[in-house]
């Protein structure tokens, strides 16, 4: 490897991530892949991963000095904040969103990537950084660095960090060697496969986003169909079940630089998201993947989480989202609160100004 490069390595190293290089071009079978996903469509709402695949997959077609991705891993396997007390608190959310992502990001990922960048021009390179939802192929630059393999649940995974950590990655100019692949480790496990509650990974690291619960609950925009609500249980905010059950998911530790989860937001009062103003959601849970979401989508999935309970003790707050602004939660209502047995509540739904709302009471009412 060229000097420059272990250099740069080094110092990201000493910033606290788990390091790796990549040859910037894909090869064919990692391509198909993708291609497939996409021709078989995988991809469910996320246009966008469909869109300028060419340039998602060939960085280079934009960057023509690029040569070699260092791909910059930071573990989010954070210990348990633990419940805090009060509120309606039986939702589940995947540990990366325990954080509240941008302050994360904007304080902690990104200064470390600034002075990255600033190291590789005096090491005399040039570079470009992608961090969360970057438009490449991370995992796949991942498993090419050497980092580990990609799973059966579709992860990357560390044969001592697990899959909990979040990838970004540096475009730079140096050359480097590609790193001998990593042994495929999952041998005849099928733990992820036999546990996802949706049925959502297919074959070895190919997961139908149609299926998946971490989509319906983190991308999806509109109602969720009434076939996945069974499916996503206590989830709210993402899914973690596939890595929860893998042999290879390492005991929690401090995390990266001590930055601390928060409890509320690893276990938020589901009465937040049917009760406070948007004012006072956005203050409450600012920066976070929440926010993000957006306060009608929240209620939305708190509602499939408080149905699938199908405890009537939680009617007087389902029962807010009768007069909620949003039609979403007040259709989604509509179904979760048959479920709890509010029928009678649900008649009331069926003369809604909004179209949408009165259909989904009327086929509340009917097929449930
Ligand atoms: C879209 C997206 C999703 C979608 C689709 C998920 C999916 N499996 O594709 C949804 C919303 C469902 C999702 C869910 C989650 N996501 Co997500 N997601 C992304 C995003 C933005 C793009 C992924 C993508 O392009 N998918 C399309 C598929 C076809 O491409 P791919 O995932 O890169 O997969 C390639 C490799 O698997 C490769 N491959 C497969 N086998 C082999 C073998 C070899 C030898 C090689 C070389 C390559 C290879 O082929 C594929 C195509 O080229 C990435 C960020 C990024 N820019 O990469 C984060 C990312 C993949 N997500 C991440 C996380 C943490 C999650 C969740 C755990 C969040 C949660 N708790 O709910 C779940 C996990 C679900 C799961 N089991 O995959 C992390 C994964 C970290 C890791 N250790 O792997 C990423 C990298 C974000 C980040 N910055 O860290 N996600
Ligand atoms: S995140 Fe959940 S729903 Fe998605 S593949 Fe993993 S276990 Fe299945
Ligand atoms: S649960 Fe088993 S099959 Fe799934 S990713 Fe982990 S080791 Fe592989």
């Amino acid at each position: 490897m060229e000097p420059a490069a272990l250099s740069l390595q080094q110092a990201a190293e000493e910033r606290g991530f788990t390091v790796g290089w990549a040859p910037v071009d894909l090869p064919p079978s990692v391509l198909n892949r993708y291609h497939q996903w996409i021709v078989n469509g995988r991809q469910a709402g996320m246009g966008q991963l469909a869109r300028n695949v060419e340039v998602r997959l060939a960085p280079r077609t934009r960057l023509a000095w690029a040569r070699s991705v260092l791909v910059l891993a930071a573990s989010h396997a954070f210990p348990d904040p633990g419940k805090p007390r009060g509120g309606m608190r039986i939702g589940r959310v995947g540990r990366v969103f325990w954080i509240r992502e941008q302050d994360y990001i904007q304080r902690r990922v990104q200064p470390h990537l600034e002075e990255l960048k600033e190291i590789c021009h005096h090491l005399g390179g040039r570079c470009r950084d992608y961090v969360e939802q970057g438009p490449l192929s991370f995992r796949s630059y991942g498993e090419l660095a050497g980092l580990g393999w990609i799973g059966r649940n579709g992860m990357l995974i560390h044969p001592q960090r697990g899959s909990f950590f979040t990838l970004a990655v540096l475009l730079t100019s140096f050359d480097v060697e590609a790193a001998p692949e990593h042994p495929f480790r999952c041998g005849h496990c099928i733990n992820c496969i036999s546990q996802c509650p949706t049925g959502a990974l297919l074959e070895d690291g190919v997961v139908d986003a149609n299926r998946c619960v971490s989509y319906w609950t983190t991308q999806h925009l509109d109602l969720i169909p009434v076939e996945v609500w069974e499916g996503m249980g206590r989830w709210v905010a993402g899914c973690d079940e596939c890595q929860d059950v893998c042999p290879w998911t390492p005991k929690e530790r401090k995390f990266w630089e001590g930055y601390e989860p928060d409890p509320e937001l690893a276990y938020p009062d589901l009465s937040d998201f049917l009760t406070l103003s948007t004012q006072h959601f956005l203050n409450k849970y600012a920066q976070s993947a929440f926010e993000r979401v957006g306060r009608p989508r929240m209620a939305r999935n708190a509602l499939i989480v408080l149905a699938n309970t199908r405890d009537s003790s939680y009617l007087p707050l389902v029962r807010q989202g009768c007069v909620d602004p949003s039609p979403l939660v007040r259709a989604t209502t509509a179904r979760a609160l048959v479920r709890i047995g509010g029928r009678k509540e649900v008649e009331r739904l069926l003369s809604d100004p909004e179209p949408l709302v009165c259909e989904e009471a009327r086929q509340a009412l009917e097929y449930e």
